[in-house]
């Protein structure tokens, strides 16, 4: 049956079209940012608890708070073992375990000594208590750490890593670096991955957005190097290029990019899909990019409060809204921000 209702690549508007074997996706756009929270210091990660708060990390301080939709922060804990590399290590991001009313589970990605690492820790809703290594020996660099974990709807946790600054262990599928790696909550490779190992996807430079659309495909945002950075449809077992292809090319066994931005205008971080659309925060290009998807098509990308908040690190859909949550890393080192100069907003699709 031919989809004459899908958004081509020649960026026809996302408008609700009402047709026998289409998803629905009404047209929605983001709204001004709100104020939920200030005087963050680079909050990294945010993973949501079954109440509706979240909790988010702040990269150099190695802290977790805990945030009410209403606004009322409260540091839960500090992560041990945590180092930073004086670049873009650190605490990095948090997800909670889906089954957390029960195991009192989160997830944190981190630089360690030896490299980066994910491990376990028990939330109990109050504090922040013991650590597990789940992962570790992830190679670090200054720069290039990755850092994104999230669950799956599959239940599986998965986490993004970069190259650590020596870009062919992206193509090393014995590597755990440039990768997309998917595990068991225990840090087992997950059933059915692709090379029986941890290994997802790989021929990723520095991976650091993962989301889930309605029909559960898995979508990642990547930083590139000087040219290209992308947003790539991830299966398992493919190999999405770097460093032989830096955005899209015509290399033999190589995944090109479903979209791919200059890095002035992207440098992205998160990516959260809602309402028939991802979002990408970008640090450099300082703006949040929305790209309408339709299966595996996506329509044209827009831009969104270009230099109005500065470098945007996280986005997250806020469960059972149709709202975004939004935050700045502007007292990074790449940043100009003084320390507690970082928020996060709160954004409705309309
Ligand atoms: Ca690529």
């Amino acid at each position: 049956m031919t989809r004459t209702g899908r958004l081509t690549d020649m960026g026809r508007p996302a408008r609700t079209h009402h047709l026998a074997g289409n998803p629905v996706h009404p047209a929605s756009e983001p709204g001004p940012p709100a104020t939920i929270s200030t005087g963050w210091t680079v909050p990294w990660g945010l993973s949501w608890l079954p109440d509706g708060s979240a909790l988010l990390t702040e990269r150099d301080a190695f802290k977790v708070s805990a945030l009410t939709r209403s606004g009322t922060k409260r540091e839960v804990g500090e992560v041990p073992n945590v180092v930073t590399t004086g670049g873009e290590g650190g605490l990095l991001s948090i997800a909670v375990s889906p089954s957390w009313k029960t195991d009192h589970h989160v997830y944190v990605m981190h630089t360690a000594d030896e490299g980066n690492r994910i491990a376990r820790m028990t939330f109990d809703g109050s504090t922040l208590s013991d650590y597990t290594v789940v992962v570790d020996g992830i190679k670090k660099n200054t720069y290039h750490n990755g850092g994104r974990i999230k669950f799956g709807p599959d239940g599986y946790l998965y986490a993004t890593t970069g190259d650590a600054q020596t870009p062919d262990l992206a193509q090393d599928r014995t590597s755990l670096n440039g990768k997309i790696l998917r595990m068991t909550p225990e840090g087992k490779p997950a059933p059915g991955n692709p090379f029986h190992s941890l290994v997802y996807s790989y021929g990723h430079r520095n991976p650091q957005g993962l989301t889930w659309d309605d029909q559960g495909r898995l979508w990642e945002g990547e930083l590139g190097d000087s040219k290209f950075d992308e947003l790539n449809l991830v299966e398992p077992g493919k190999n999405y290029g770097w460093p032989r292809c830096e955005g899209g090319c015509s290399t033999s066994g190589m995944t090109n990019p479903k979209r791919q931005w200059p890095v002035a205008e992207a440098s992205p971080s998160a990516v959260a899909y809602a309402d028939g659309a991802i979002y990408m925060a970008a640090l450099r290009g300082e703006r949040l990019w929305r790209i309408p998807v339709d299966g595996t098509s996506t329509g044209t990308p827009k831009a969104y409060y270009t230099h109005d908040y500065g470098r945007l690190r996280t986005v997250e859909s806020v469960p059972g809204t149709r709202s975004l949550w939004l935050t700045t890393t502007n007292a990074d080192n790449n940043g100009e921000g003084e320390a507690g100069s970082d928020k996060v907003f709160q954004i409705d699709l309309r």
